[in-house]
């Protein structure tokens, strides 16, 4: 079938499970072939083919309410619902988006991006349900490792208590998180895959016995259930509990989803899926590495976009730092929210498998952790992206700050971060950590200076700090980590001017240096955000215009912050102007064109310090 010719997912119904099993080989075919050109998240859309199309096969969308965890698992969602077509643009400026977009589609009736807000959306839904019955089935599609997360937990504890209430909750058990899942619940999945016959006991029971007496015939054989499996997990949480089933066979995934449909109770749906299903790489990646991909060639299996000569991620930079400190301080650790693929951490995991301690999709477990482990004297690094940390702002304010404990915070994916776009930008984190009191925020020029950030904050800042580093490449930088001298709370002067001052920080520090070498500029690398360099700020004229540049939120970033304490000087400049981003969400993009669109990008700050230089 030519999948680019699917409107809506209505001529599903119309179709053998032999005609909807070679469209899940097709759609497959399309998935692989297309990401293979754009790059996106591939394994976890290989192991949901099925799921999704079965999905559209019983359920009526958009009357009944599909909602995709993460929804990085959802492009069967996006083809079935016609948007084939636009996969050459996906992750892209102005493109299709790598998640759901209530923009894009009537389909898509919750977005994400971050995970395990699937549930709670489905409670949402189902409380709306009771004033407005003309809501359908509200279906919720979560894998094993959003599941791990207390967002998703807390809801599924909501949910199961209400029995008038009819959650359907599609359980995708790839046995796998980015990389492996972890955590206790994980275990617990295992258990059940193990005793897997249990399913065909229901099969059998559900074939022979007539359709008015399976009530009662699934009564007795729940305590069947009980009996041979003990009590399981979800029916102990208020649900009716279906599986483990194949999740790739169509068949069997039709019936139970036409049982839950008439289920008149919380019920869970468990299903055993491959990730990355149907393309040998990614079928036998085991940490990650295909979780989400840029270009690749599919039969080479290989990436199409080859690693820059002598370069590498700030992520693999701050991996090997970590690793040399961990080498000279035993009680180290390092806590990542399964994210060590993410944050490139494999090569700490294999030097320091006990100390690499992997939460589960936990942000706020791993900050307050973080904070007892520092209340008991142990050295600990909480590696982070900037958009996660989001999650976990309250830890932060009234665990780690409060404390007053020596934790560093690694924030990865500081501003722009391109194609997973306004669910992930790292723009957030200055406004939310500078207002918490205890709180230091460092973010370096280049890789040297992120390791000079890094040996002060490991080794000799006293509170909470949080260094950030951003979603880009950089020269190696091969220095003995040991000679790297710490660098203190202080800010930097990097051009001597007259004209103009211009205050910045980031890589963006470097590319100003080159072009104002040769201007009166004075150029400054605020490479602590918090606390404010108030001895420099001391130093500006009043009569010489001031330029704040951030990639960052304008609302509470730095500019305001330099703004505030220069008015509580007396201090202000006549010429005052800060370029950030304004008040709005910014969609995916890649880099350069976003800054351009946001007054980031060099020539726009150029034409800005001309004005400035007529405005004074
Ligand atoms: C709050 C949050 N933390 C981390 C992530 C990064 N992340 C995206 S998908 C994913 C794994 C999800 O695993 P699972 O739910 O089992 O789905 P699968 O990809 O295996 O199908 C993670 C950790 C995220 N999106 N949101």
């Amino acid at each position: 079938m030519k999948i680019e010719t699917i409107e809506n997912p209505d001529f599903l119904k119309q179709l053998s499970v032999d005609e909807l099993d070679a469209l899940c080989q097709d759609i497959r075919t399309f998935l692989i072939e297309s990401i293979a050109k754009t790059g996106g998240h591939l394994s976890s859309n290989l192991g949901a083919v099925e799921l999704s199309v079965a999905m559209h096969t019983v359920f009526d969308s958009p009357k009944d309410q599909l909602i995709f965890d993460v929804g990085h698992q959802a492009y069967t969602h996006k083809i079935l619902t016609g948007r084939a077509k636009k996969f050459p643009t996906l992750r892209q400026t102005d493109g299709l988006s790598g998640f759901l977009k209530r923009s894009e589609s009537i389909h898509d009736v919750f977005e994400a991006g971050h995970s395990s807000t699937s549930l709670a959306a489905g409670a949402g839904m189902l409380q709306a349900k009771t004033v407005k019955p003309s809501i359908g089935h509200v279906v919720m599609l979560i894998g094993d490792g959003a599941l791990t997360s207390g967002a998703a937990l807390e809801a599924m504890n909501f949910m199961g208590h209400d029995e008038a209430k009819h959650p359907i909750i599609i359980l995708n058990d790839n046995d796998m998180s980015i990389g492996p899942n972890v955590g206790y619940l994980s275990k617990v999945l295992s258990k059940i895959r193990l005793r897997s016959g249990i399913r065909g006991i229901r099969s059998k029971t559900l074939k022979i016995i007539p359709r008015p007496l399976r009530p009662i015939t699934y009564r007795v054989e729940k305590r069947i259930k009980g009996f041979i499996a003990g009590q399981s997990y979800f029916e102990d949480m208020g649900y009716d509990y279906y599986g483990p089933l194949d999740g790739h066979d169509l068949r069997t995934l039709l019936k139970a989803f036409k049982v839950a449909k008439q289920t008149m109770k919380p019920c869970i749906i468990h299903v055993r899926t491959q990730k990355g299903r149907g393309y040998a790489p990614s079928e036998l990646d085991q940490t990650g590495q295909w979780h989400g991909v840029g270009a690749f060639e599919i039969a080479a299996g290989a990436k199409t976009v080859k690693p820059v000569h002598n370069h590498e991620s700030y992520s693999k930079a701050v991996t090997r730092f970590l690793r040399d400190h961990a080498k000279r301080h035993p009680e180290f650790f390092v806590i990542t929210p399964a994210m060590t693929a993410g944050s490139e951490l494999e090569t700490f995991a294999e030097s320091y498998p006990d100390r690499l301690v992997d939460v589960g999709i936990a942000e706020q477990t791993a900050l307050t952790m973080a904070t007892g482990m520092a209340l008991k004297g142990v050295g600990v690094f909480v590696s982070i992206y900037s958009t996660f940390l989001q999650r976990a702002y309250d830890q932060v304010l009234h665990d780690l700050a409060r404390h007053n404990v020596h934790v560093v915070l690694g924030i990865d994916r500081a501003g722009l971060v391109g194609g997973d776009g306004e669910t992930h930008q790292g723009v957030f984190d200055i406004p939310m950590l500078s207002h918490i009191p205890n709180m230091t925020v460092a973010h370096g020029k280049d890789v040297e200076e992120l390791y000079g950030l890094l040996n002060y904050a490991l080794t000799q800042h006293e509170g909470p700090i949080a260094v950030r580093y951003p979603k880009q490449l950089t020269p190696i930088y091969e220095a003995n980590l040991e000679t790297v001298p710490p660098i203190k709370p202080s800010w930097e002067i990097i051009l001597e001017g007259k004209d103009l001052t211009v205050i910045t920080f980031g890589t963006l520090v470097g590319d100003l240096a080159d072009v104002f070498a040769r201007q009166s500029v004075r150029l400054i690398n605020a490479r602590y955000i918090k606390p404010l360099d108030y001895k420099m700020l001391q130093s500006i004229s009043p009569d010489i215009p001031l330029l704040v540049i951030e990639e960052s939120q304008r609302q509470g970033g730095l500019g305001q912050q330099i703004l505030a304490a220069l008015a509580a000087m007396n201090h202000v400049p006549k010429v005052f102007e800060h370029i950030a981003f304004d008040d709005v969400f910014i969609p995916q993009g890649d880099r350069e064109t976003m800054l351009k669109r946001h007054g980031l990008d060099v020539a726009s700050i150029l034409k800005k310090v001309e004005s400035m230089r007529h405005a004074s």
